[in-house]
């Protein structure tokens, strides 16, 4: 059973989950001119359930000149696992990376954190400028439980952050983390101008990988293919998780 209709009640999300969102929406609001975006056939609340496992998915979707989609999603499967999922799209006329972050918590705490701003460009680098803001933060992520990224995870940055947090005190530093990657990156789109159409052509081909390889992430498909099906799972990955830009 698949249903999409406004949301009745709010979900209690995990605290560190509930503040990523509020802060990730309150920097958006604070750097930039939003706009809606409207999701495909109004898949904004869905609820699906198997095995007599619910999950709701709450979407929360903008605009602005810079990105051609901001998508803030999470998601609650039964009493378990709740889920923060975003990525930022920036739309090809600006050479600006990708944001992305998602987070998967359980009743033993959180059992992964990753955060991160992905080149685009040919040479897979960060400009200078994101380079020098993000080693200084880099610097201070110092965390017990550094986790090992999957083969497809060289699409990130080597300022990525991909951890266990372990204590409260790492939740916290994770979330700093997070606002500072929002603020580098809202500000910095705010420096650019429109780049040539042969180079918006590279930056368009750097997302269209970035999203190809996070398609290949089976953790993701298994828990929506065990929520819904193998149809819905595979629409909902390619159009609206990770849509490749035409
Ligand atoms: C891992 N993602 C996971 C895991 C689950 C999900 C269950 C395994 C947790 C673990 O290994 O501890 C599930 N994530 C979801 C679901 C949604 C979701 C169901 O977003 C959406 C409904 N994933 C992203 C983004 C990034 C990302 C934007 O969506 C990075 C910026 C990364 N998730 C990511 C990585 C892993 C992961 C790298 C670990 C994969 C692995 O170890 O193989």
């Amino acid at each position: 059973m698949i249903s999409s209709h406004p949301s009745p009640v709010k979900s209690v999300f995990y605290p560190l989950i509930q503040q990523l969102a509020d802060a990730i929406t309150a920097a958006w609001q604070q750097h930039l001119e939003l706009e809606p975006f409207v999701l495909p056939e109004d898949l904004g609340y869905i609820e699906g359930k198997l095995e007599g496992e619910r999950l709701v998915i709450e979407n929360t979707c903008y605009q602005s000149q810079h990105f051609r989609k901001m998508h803030l999603e999470m998601a609650k499967v039964g009493k378990n696992l709740d889920i923060l999922h975003c990525v930022m799209f920036p739309r090809s006329k600006y050479a600006l990376p990708m944001f992305g972050c998602d987070i998967v918590a359980g009743p033993r705490g959180i059992s992964a954190a990753i955060a991160d701003l992905s080149p685009t460009n040919a040479e897979r680098t960060l400009s200078p400028q994101y380079k020098e803001r993000l080693a200084k933060n880099h610097a201070r992520m110092i965390f017990s439980e550094p986790r090992t990224l999957p083969e497809w995870g060289y699409i990130f940055s080597e300022y990525c952050v991909f951890v266990r947090p372990t204590s409260l005190v790492e939740e916290a530093l994770f979330l700093d983390c997070v606002k500072e990657f929002l603020k580098v990156h809202c500000t910095q789109a705010y420096q650019l101008t429109p780049l040539s159409p042969e180079q918006q052509y590279i930056h368009l081909e750097g997302q269209r990988n970035y999203c190809s390889e996070q398609q290949q992430n089976d953790k993701t498909r298994r828990v929506l293919e065990k929520a819904f099906d193998e149809q819905w799972a595979e629409r909902y990955i390619s159009q609206v998780l990770f849509d490749v830009p035409s």
